[in-house]
């Protein structure tokens, strides 16, 4: 099909901050670079302030702007909803969107609350029948070392996991007299390091193993429990005004689980988040170890991940450094020449790329919204488990 005569799916996207950003070179690369069998144009882009959404409109490239959401659920040339929005908005424009029959992409954590989340799996579930989609935005799903190790984990080389390790370290909270910003207010994100960050690595374990966190036992912490309110917002922080704010949320979050079904059936694992991870800039780090292998991923060398074979001759064996940049890795044929890297916002276009060839080819793309339900159970009990002095806490309701 010719670009040109391919349909279009006009898009609007909620949100302007850091993941507005990403989300746009997602939106604008992606059909640049892989053959979509429909273009999506990125039509609205949405935020409450006139001034800073036109700037944003202007600088990422959307046709229009907007300061209130319920136009484009109304808006007719609107077929997909980008919420790039913090949690506390995700539920009301996530239902309102796939009600008026708009497909779906929510950033993650999937919302503020199981009860929340539970509503818009609902949602979701209604419009699945109406051939209405949704997706929940855990980019790092779409990293290519990310694909391949799942790949290796499907195929057997890891054999039975029986231990997994995961953290997710960075340190831009380190420096007390940071100012609060939304992450560090619960009415806005719901929770703090362990919902922003230890999310995706609950995610991934769970993507890379096909098992799910069956029962948690956790503590959290926060260090700092006063801060000077945002001025302006610099990256993921800011300029600090007079006036200082209560942190609402967790600085840094740990917990053990028991893991069911999939490659890592009864197997155990240990999970950090934390922002306070002195010279740990963003380092999303995942370890599985099985009968027959292991891997080992750090997203601060995303091009890369670590095989260890253990059926290799004995004298043999050793963590092989395998860089993920050829054709025959996931989605890297249709970017650069072998042996090229790519970086954090090339998971934003093939996030992009999987949600509309699902659209297009009706079927459900993963993860799904039932996906970030879970999730978010799996954080409440860590919540709930922490609360009670890190008891075993099922995730089931
Ligand atoms: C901030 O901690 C943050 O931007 C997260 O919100 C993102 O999900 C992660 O990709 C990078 O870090």
């Amino acid at each position: 099909m010719n670009r040109t005569t391919k349909p279009t799916l006009g898009v609007a996207m909620v949100g302007y901050g850091f993941m507005g950003a990403a989300h746009s070179q997602g939106w604008r690369v992606a059909p640049r670079f892989f053959d979509l069998d429909a273009v999506p144009v990125m039509r609205t882009i949405v935020g409450r302030d006139a001034e800073r959404v036109e700037d944003a409109r202007a600088r990422f490239g959307w046709e229009r702007a907007e300061t209130d959401w319920r136009r484009v659920i109304e808006d007719p040339d609107i077929d997909i909803v980008d919420i790039c929005t913090p949690g506390d908005s995700h539920a009301e424009i996530a239902i309102a969107a796939l009600e008026a029959g708009k497909h779906v992409l929510c950033e993650k954590p999937l919302a503020n609350s199981v009860d929340e989340a539970e509503r818009m799996a609902e949602a979701a579930d209604a419009a699945r029948a109406r051939g209405i989609r949704s997706m929940v935005g855990f980019s790092y799903r779409r990293v290519p070392a990310i694909g391949f190790a799942r790949k290796l984990v499907q195929d057997g080389r890891l054999g039975d996991i029986r231990q997994v390790r995961a953290v997710y370290l960075q340190d831009w909270l380190t420096d007390e007299d940071g100012p609060m910003t939304w992450r560090l207010d619960k009415t806005l994100a719901g929770s703090g390091a362990l919902g922003d960050i230890g999310a995706h690595a609950i995610d991934l374990v769970e993507h890379l193993t096909g098992s799910r966190l069956a029962t948690v036992s956790g503590t959290l912490e926060t260090f700092v429990t006063e801060r000077p309110l945002l001025g302006e917002t610099v990256g993921l922080s800011g300029t600090a005004s007079e006036e200082r704010g209560r942190v609402t949320v967790d600085d840094a979050a740990w917990f053990t689980a028991r893991l069911a079904g999939g490659r890592a059936d009864r197997a155990v694992g240990s999970f950090e988040a934390t922002r306070y991870a002195t010279g740990r800039k963003n380092a999303l780090r995942v370890e599985l170890s099985g009968s027959r292998g292991a891997i080992a991923f750090d997203l601060e060398a995303m091009n890369e991940l670590q095989f260890y074979d253990a059926t290799a001759p004995a004298g043999e064996q050793g963590f092989t450094r395998i860089i993920v940049t050829e054709p025959e890795h996931p989605y890297m044929a249709n970017w650069w020449p072998t042996g090229h890297a790519i970086g954090y916002e090339h998971a934003f276009s093939h996030e992009v790329v999987d949600f509309v060839g699902a659209i297009t080819s009706g079927s459900d793309p993963e993860p799904s919204f039932d996906d970030g339900l879970h999730v978010q159970r799996v954080l409440a009990a860590v919540e709930r488990s922490a609360a009670e002095g890190s008891s075993w806490t099922p995730t089931a309701p």
